[in-house]
């Protein structure tokens, strides 16, 4: 009897150990882009907007429940897919990732014509992302 609580109560504390660092996302979260649309031919500079729901918008290093900032991804495999996707550290910041740590909800690209794919990952006040990750679907655009 003992020993069944003590693995039990092990077993709680262990999960999350095995998480990380990672912040829970509310359950029914989404990112969404509001523009431009999946499929859409623009011209650069292209207007990015960014949507969010069930949980809020608040910057980089601000701890508070319930809340995040975006990063958007850009060109490079739908979140989770790529080398380095490791959920327990935090996203990069390069030409594939921007940081909206400021808690901007919009962002003006001077992008290549060409295709180029989009995809918004929501990450907490270190940049870590959510658990379970809190993405958008990848749209792809095309730059006249
Ligand atoms: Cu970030």
């Amino acid at each position: 009897m003992k020993f069944a609580f003590a693995v039990v109560l092990i077993a709680a504390m262990g999960m999350p150990a095995l998480a990380g660092a990672q912040t829970a996302a509310l359950e029914g979260a989404k990112v969404y882009f509001v523009q431009p649309a999946d499929g859409a031919t623009v011209s650069s500079p292209v207007t990015v907007v960014f949507g969010l729901s069930g949980m809020g918008v608040a910057p980089a290093g601000v701890e508070k429940e319930n809340t995040g900032h975006h990063h958007l991804l850009i060109d490079r495999p739908p979140f989770g897919e790529a080398e380095g996707d490791d959920m327990a550290s935090g996203l990069p910041a390069d030409d594939h990732h921007k940081h909206f740590g400021g808690g901007q909800t919009e962002v003006t690209l001077e992008l290549a014509p060409g295709p180029h794919t989009l995809q918004l990952v929501l990450g907490d006040a270190a940049h870590v992302p959510l658990d379970p990750p809190v993405t958008s679907e990848v749209i792809t655009i095309t730059v006249q």
